[in-house]
């Protein structure tokens, strides 16, 4: 059953009360980049904050003031818990003491590329299991339209509790930039929908009292889609500037030159960058969120799948890429020596997941290549059961291999030191930009020769 009519239900006024008077308890599911940056930005909020992770390990380093997420800071962490504002648990029996809980669970695939949700079940679960009058439960994960109402809604009704009456669901995406320095949870506007109005006017009220904008919407599903839509977008258009990257590649074209010079068009035009394919647990997995949805309803989202397709293709793009340049050098890929620069799946994060570096290791490898890494931000690899560790760049490693391959382009690395080496290097990540040479080879088009004087071109042109 969910509430209907107008009169504001008794469980609401007194939990907007408790929101409002700021004693109000808030319970985070999932201590990871999305719960651990909400815990602490509820607590900065005021309100007291319990903290739920499966893991002892996080949890132990959470109540020592110890931070495990890039996002925040430990000496941000510490006073919070030294101050009682913040504590976690692994007991999630005491989600009975909170007054809202935000689920923040993550939501893999499975191996066959379907959505894994046996995170948010658990979840449930454990909420339905210490479910009390007044509560407000928010599911913050990115999910397919419909998980709110066809999973989560019926464990709360099981426990014969009143959604919308006595109990509150809502579905709120989360919106984590890892590594942005200009965008964090108080800043971002936060997107909100409830399974009934007056469950997202709890919502709204609580994270009102968190972020700077709220923007209610008018249902869980149109808040799971609106996450997806956010996320679709970037897949796709990270596959049209990756499939222009193959386009400009068999013109002898330098797709970053064409990208840089559409983006000066003032209207009408947002730049993406087109790379050794997409990483990450976000980009390249909720997209396939929504076309697994829509296969159940007997429709084909064409687009995703394509773009799933096109960026997926990428890091073969790449290594036939090495592939050239070790050949221009009467090479094979077969005993070479390649040094993969950058393994996590974007710029400044230690995050290695779905990072098309794996892909790139695993091709090369797989054609013989002798392949090292160098990423001071993931100092060991752990995969297929193996672990490899980053090696440290020095002159002799730089001048042992027969080819660098920049997969990640984080800022701390030195690439004056990569370019100096002069050691074949593909630039997957436009990095190498002002370091025009021809052993540096961009992702697309032929090596960067120095720009060419109009003159001595023309000279060349009337000697030829
Ligand atoms: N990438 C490109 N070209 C681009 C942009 C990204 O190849 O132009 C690659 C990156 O290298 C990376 C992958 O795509 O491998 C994903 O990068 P991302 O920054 O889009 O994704 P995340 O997962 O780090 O962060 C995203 C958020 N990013 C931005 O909004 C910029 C956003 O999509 C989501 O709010 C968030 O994940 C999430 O949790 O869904």
């Amino acid at each position: 059953m969910t509430g209907r009519g107008d009169e504001v239900p008794s469980a609401l006024r007194d939990f907007l009360g408790r929101i409002d008077r700021g004693d109000a308890v808030v319970g985070i599911i999932g201590l990871g980049y999305v719960g651990l940056p909400l815990a602490v930005e509820a607590a900065h909020a005021g309100f007291r904050v319990l903290g739920f992770d499966v893991s002892a390990p996080v949890v132990e380093a959470v109540n020592a003031g110890r931070s495990h997420i890039l996002d925040v800071a430990t000496d941000v962490l510490q006073p919070i818990v030294a101050s009682g504002r913040l504590e976690a648990t692994t007991d999630m029996a005491r989600l009975a003491e909170c007054d809202a809980v935000s689920i923040c669970v993550p939501t893999p695939l499975s191996k066959t590329r379907d959505p894994d949700v046996s995170y948010v079940v658990a979840a449930t679960e454990a909420v339905a299991a210490a479910l009390r009058p007044g509560q407000l439960i928010v599911l913050e994960s990115t999910t397919y339209p419909g998980t709110t109402r066809e999973l989560v809604l019926p464990a709360l009704e099981g426990r014969a509790l009143r959604v919308g009456e006595e109990v509150f669901l809502c579905f709120s995406p989360e919106r984590v930039d890892p590594a942005n320095a200009d965008w964090g949870i108080r800043n971002t506007p936060k997107v909100i929908g409830g399974i009934t109005a007056a469950c997202g006017r709890a919502g709204a009220q609580l994270y009102a009292r968190i972020m700077e904008r709220v923007i209610m919407v008018s249902s869980t599903e149109a808040a799971e889609l609106t996450k997806l839509l956010e996320n679709t977008f970037r897949a796709v258009n990270i596959a049209l500037v990756n499939e222009m990257a193959q386009v400009a590649d068999r013109l002898g074209v330098d797709v970053f030159e064409v990208i840089e010079a559409a983006a000066t068009k003032p209207f009408g035009f947002m730049r993406f960058n087109p790379g050794p394919g997409i990483g990450g647990h976000c980009i390249p997995l909720d997209p396939h969120y929504l076309a697994w949805k829509m296969r159940t309803l007997n429709y084909k989202t064409r687009l995703i799948d394509l773009a799933g397709e096109v960026n997926s293709e990428m890091p073969l793009f790449v290594v036939n890429k090495v592939q050239d340049v070790l050949n221009g050098r009467k090479l094979s890929l077969n005993g070479s020596r390649v040094l993969v620069s950058g393994v996590a799946y974007k710029r400044d994060v230690a995050d290695v997941r779905e990072s098309p570096a794996l892909d790139i290791i695993r091709l090369l490898e797989a054609k013989g290549a002798d392949v090292q890494y160098h990423d001071p931000h993931v100092p060991e690899l752990r995969e297929d059961g193996e672990v490899r560790r980053s090696v440290a760049l020095s002159d002799e490693l730089l001048r042992g291999c027969d080819v660098i391959v920049i997969v990640t382009d984080h800022t701390d690395t030195d690439y004056d030191r990569l370019a100096g080496s002069g050691t074949p290097i593909v630039d997957t990540r436009n990095v190498m930009r002002d370091h025009p040479a021809d052993h540096i080879v961009p992702l697309s088009g032929v090596a960067r020769m120095r720009q060419q004087e109009p003159a001595a071109a023309a000279a060349r042109w009337r000697a030829d």
